[in-house]
């Protein structure tokens, strides 16, 4: 396939000042971009078809490993050398769920009943562990019911909960042994700290067993007791000392991101209005001393204490802030921001991983085939009905598709700025949960989705709002 036309080397200043449409229009008002896009039911189909290239070469190299190589045919144990959770396996399941595709679904849940071990000799990052392989089970069982998966979810979690009850603050360790409960990693940032409420919430519900979502709570608030005056949170802390380590506030970007996110969902989930109220005391700060209406509107690093200015970074994965921003009732600075982020995807075809909006330099080209910026397409068009988001979502499907298709399946790319593209060798697993599952969901009109109440998670995991029928 031809890969889209990119332009070269160019700031994002230069970038704004060619094309102003793009970095301040609004999704919904940008008439080139429906041009070619098919109807809804055509781009279903489309997704569907490229979900499933990606699984068949998943299924031909790597069954039962974790991560795909889809150029060398290799794989990837994501979380400890020589030690397998069938990552990717588990990170497909609700996405295969809710393509109809019912008997992937069952070879899946067979594996993961056959293989799964929750209890290994092996170091793991306790923040992945939770939304990927706690998360990714939970959904499983929501979907299939299949009691397998909510044991196997169960004996994993409990091998996990040291990381908190080891920790004299409650702040959880960023890793530890699953057979022997020994914890490490005391530094730790706060997407890791806080990324697991809905998940332990949900399954202390599931189980009635308060321990998870009790510890989760706990760790929630250790951190909010440690803001600042101005009610911003800084970037990692000593989960020993209690003591911030860095004190930049950076969110949204990472590593914050998501502890913003699981403060509004948590808030959602589980009707815990204290949650919900420290979502938007956080926020109502950040937007006070963070948002930054430099040539667009984004969002600056500054001191958690004073506010001042410490860098102008933006990195991709911050990109899902839009949809955050837009749920959590900031609906218009959503669509600015969101806006901002539509400009450089049309800008570039396939985001680059990091950049300076200052100097609209680029700091990483990598593509690591995220799915925020996707995200955010999705939670804005639930919100709003509009097309715009459609579109816009339309473009990255096709510049993904365009530049990062490979005989084996999807890769990430080393540099989005080269012509072509140079492309890495990875299917991360998080690509089986996110990015087609979003553009599959705004498409396909999904009779196992309730598209009024359903809620997923940061890694896309399904944990409310799926439609059982028989
Ligand atoms: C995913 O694992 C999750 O979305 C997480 O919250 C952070 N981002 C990665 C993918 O980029």
């Amino acid at each position: 396939m031809r890969p889209l036309a990119r332009p070269r080397r160019r700031t994002l200043l230069a970038a704004s000042a060619a094309a102003p449409a793009l970095l301040g229009s609004s999704p919904a008002a940008a008439p080139a971009a429906a041009a070619g896009m098919p109807d809804a039911a055509t781009v279903a189909r489309e997704v569907r078809a490229e979900f499933l290239h990606s699984w068949e070469g998943y299924k031909r190299a790597a069954w039962g490993y974790d991560e795909v190589r889809p150029v060398s045919g290799g794989h990837n144990d994501f979380f400890a050398p020589g030690h397998t959770f069938g990552l990717s396996i588990v990170e497909a399941l609700d996405t295969l769920w809710l393509m109809e595709l019912d008997e992937e679904v069952r070879l899946s849940a067979d594996w993961i009943e056959q293989h799964f071990d929750p209890a290994p000799d092996a170091r793991v990052q306790v923040f992945e562990a939770v939304i990927r392989l706690v998360g990714g089970l939970l959904a499983g069982y929501l979907c299939t019911g299949r009691p397998a998966l909510l044991d196997r979810c169960r004996q994993l979690a409990d091998r996990l909960l040291p990381a908190f009850t080891r920790s004299p603050t409650g702040l959880p360790y960023r890793y530890v042994n699953l057979r022997t409960g020994a914890v490490e990693g005391r530094t730790s940032p706060l997407a890791e700290i806080g990324t697991n409420i809905l998940e332990f919430g949900t399954l202390s519900r599931l189980t009635r067993d308060a321990r998870y979502q009790d510890a989760a709570k706990r760790a929630y608030r250790a951190v909010i007791d440690r803001r600042s005056s101005l009610g911003l949170l800084g970037t990692t802390l000593d989960v020993e000392s209690g003591r911030w380590t860095d004190t930049t506030s950076c969110a949204p970007n990472p590593p914050v991101d998501s502890f913003l996110e699981y403060l509004w969902a948590g808030g959602e989930l589980l009707g815990d209005a204290e949650l919900s109220a420290w979502y938007r005391m956080v926020t109502d700060a950040v937007l006070k001393h963070q948002l930054d209406r430099y040539g667009c509107h984004w969002f600056a690093q500054v001191d958690y204490a004073t506010g001042a200015r410490r860098d102008r970074q933006l990195s991709e994965l911050g990109s899902f802030y839009a949809g955050l921003l837009g749920k959590g009732g900031d609906l218009q600075l959503a669509r600015d921001h969101y806006t901002c982020w539509t400009g450089l995807l049309d800008l570039y075809g396939v985001l680059p991983e990091v950049l300076d909006y200052e100097t609209g330099k680029v700091r990483s080209a990598r593509n690591d085939l995220r799915p925020e910026y996707v995200n955010s397409s999705f939670d804005l068009w639930r919100l709003t009905g509009e097309d715009g988001f459609r579109q816009s979502a339309y473009r990255y499907f096709r510049g993904l598709r365009a530049n990062l298709r490979v005989p084996g399946g999807y890769t990430v790319a080393e540099d989005v700025t080269a012509s072509p593209m140079r492309l890495g060798d990875l299917t991360p697993g998080y690509w089986f949960a996110e990015n087609p599952k979003y553009l599959y969901l705004m498409f396909a009109a999904a009779p196992r989705f309730d598209y009024r109440s359903g809620l997923l998670s940061t890694e896309g995991k399904l944990l409310r709002g799926a439609v059982r029928t028989g």
